[in-house]
């Protein structure tokens, strides 16, 4: 088996004060890599705030290489401009902007911070899976509803899902080029960047570009309270 790249790494966070209530935050990390032999990868991500919330999103374009690259790069600076869209209408902009060309499996989630909502909407094979906040036992991950298809080809029905955030909930987003058990055994007490190393470290495929990201809501902690 060939050995996989160290794998580039990235982390960050963002805070919304908001009015007279809690201040949501979210914490975040990545770690990917090209294909080996590759300089580039269609793998891409996005976590860009917006006025009351952020996006993330995680874009495995057909392919590899430097179209594949392109491809991805260019799907994500459309999502990355109109961050504050819902996920459906970023899926259909995605799905014109890539009509005719290879096309891109893509999973979005959009999160609110005044609702403390997450809409999810995955198309192909990037997955997503929530775990609850401190991994409490019986607490089950919860895998997040991904539609066959491709943006730019074959788009499924647009059906994302809801879901009620919980102060450390984590979402955990892979492209295909991460085993999918990556979520049978995860280990506890991992902030979002040393998580999303250990994901890549042992999950990552040779045989793919591989990209996971990991992104942890918060309330921030003087305010969390009683
Ligand atoms: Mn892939």
């Amino acid at each position: 088996m060939e050995i996989l790249k160290t794998p580039t790494v990235q982390w960050g966070a963002a805070a919304a004060p908001q009015p007279g209530r809690k201040t949501p935050t979210l914490q975040w990390g990545a770690a990917e890599a090209p294909l080996p032999g590759q300089n580039e990868s269609g793998d891409r991500f996005l976590v860009e705030p917006f006025n009351n919330g952020v996006l993330i999103a995680v874009v495995d374009a057909l392919g590899h290489g430097h179209r594949a690259a392109q491809i991805a790069a260019q799907t994500i600076d459309t999502l990355a401009r109109h961050a504050c869209d819902s996920v459906t209408a970023l899926v259909r902009r995605c799905h014109e902007m890539l009509h005719d060309r290879h096309g891109a499996t893509m999973s979005l989630a959009s999160l609110d911070w005044p609702s403390r909502r997450m809409t999810w909407l995955g198309i192909g094979n990037v997955a997503g899976v929530l775990v609850p906040h401190a991994f409490v036992a019986e607490a089950r991950v919860k895998h997040l509803l991904v539609r066959g298809g491709v943006v730019g080809g074959d788009l499924p029905d647009l059906q994302p899902s809801t879901i009620m955030l919980a102060h450390g909930d984590t979402l955990i987003v892979a492209t295909d080029g991460i085993d999918e058990q990556f979520a049978d055994q995860l280990p506890q007490d991992l902030t979002p960047q040393p998580l999303a190393e250990h994901i890549f470290a042992h999950y990552a495929k040779s045989t793919d570009d591989a990209l996971v990201l990991v992104a942890r809501y918060g309330v921030a902690a003087d305010e969390r309270g009683p």
